[in-house]
């Protein structure tokens, strides 16, 4: 008993030796490196007859195991902003074990509470290493979506390829979760795949179940166009009736709303049957455009209408395009 207890107190030493010698090279949450023989000798000293003397026990040799643990989480500052098309979420896949190890990656779109799912495109590493996805550079998972063997306190970007769905209104979020789980196996921490950690010794599943999930958040920023047309009228007579050689005054408004912007707008309208239109009276925002197609931002004519081209045009914006037409004698 005495022999057994001697023996239990250098390994203990031992192993706090290992730890302390650890954490002179980058500390591993993990702990000892999976593989490594922690080996211990016990030595008595007593005297013989006033002979000091001293005696070894055999050796014990205890190789550490290989923990499984993961941990995953979003990068993303806050929901990512995103109209109805391709989208980026970033997360990061870390490997606290203290083995080197490989971990499978699911994404999952249909997450309880979504306002809308979108399309997963794939699942990419950042193979530069710049913390952004770089298309045709960022290496596109393909088969088993798998990250790299990572070591011990190792980590990596991954990113999840999404599409916006056109149903997707403004405001609106979706929550997109991704899943990463040791290539050896997870379940309950103290599970044992025996034989399969590094170094011929046991892989254990750790505190995290070898199992880890986060989502990153999308928010639908989308901006809508609505139009309002509206005509006032001047009779030659000083009224508002619509008699022939009455000007009507046509007003079209562009209301953006939503969130961003919209592109390339542009606002058509043809000249009504049984009306002409009045040279010169086109007009954007109460400012006078020319009729001939030149470096404003409008054109008119009797026979092709009027176009005026707006552009980008911010949410929470209206802009107003007016024109003059006399009811034909
Ligand atoms: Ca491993
Ligand atoms: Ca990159
Ligand atoms: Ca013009």
């Amino acid at each position: 008993m005495t022999k057994h207890a001697r023996q239990y107190g250098p390994l203990a030493s031992i192993i706090a030796t290992a730890l302390i010698a650890g954490a002179a090279t980058p500390a591993l949450a993990g702990g000892v490196t999976a593989g490594t023989l922690i080996e211990n000798t016990a030595t008595a000293n007593f005297e013989e007859a006033g002979t000091p003397r001293s005696v070894d026990s055999n050796t014990v040799t205890v190789r550490v195991d290989e923990l499984l643990d993961v941990t995953v989480t979003s990068l993303d500052t806050g929901p990512v902003s995103t109209t109805r098309s391709d989208a980026v979420l970033t997360f990061e896949v870390t490997n606290p074990g203290n083995g080197p190890e490989a971990f499978l990656l699911t994404p999952e779109a249909a997450v309880a509470g979504n306002d809308f799912d979108v399309t997963i495109r794939g699942v990419a590493i950042d193979s530069n290493g710049n913390g952004t996805y770089d298309e045709g550079v960022d290496q596109v998972l393909t088969g088993p979506l798998t990250t790299p063997v990572l070591a011990p306190d190792a980590r990596v970007t991954v990113f999840v390829l999404v599409t916006v769905p056109q149903t997707a209104a403004d405001g609106q979020t979706s929550n997109v979760q991704l899943t990463a789980a040791a290539a050896t196996g997870n379940g309950a921490p103290g599970t044992t795949f025996a034989g399969q950690g590094q170094g011929g010794g046991d892989a254990v599943v750790g505190s995290t179940g070898a199992l880890a999930d986060a989502r990153g958040r999308l928010s639908s920023a989308v901006a809508s166009v609505q139009l309002v047309k509206s005509v006032s009228l001047r009779d030659p007579f000083g009224g508002t009736s619509a008699v022939p050689g009455s000007v009507a005054t046509f007003t079209i408004e562009a209301r953006v709303s939503g969130s961003g912007s919209v592109a390339n707008l542009v606002v058509t309208d043809a000249i009504p049957a049984g009306t002409t239109y009045v040279p010169g009276t086109l007009a954007l925002d109460a400012g006078p455009l020319t009729d001939a197609a030149d470096a404003d931002a409008g054109t008119a004519s009797d026979a092709s209408g009027i176009s005026v081209t707006l552009g980008s045009v911010t949410a929470g914006t209206n802009r107003s395009v007016t024109f003059n037409v006399t009811i034909d004698q």
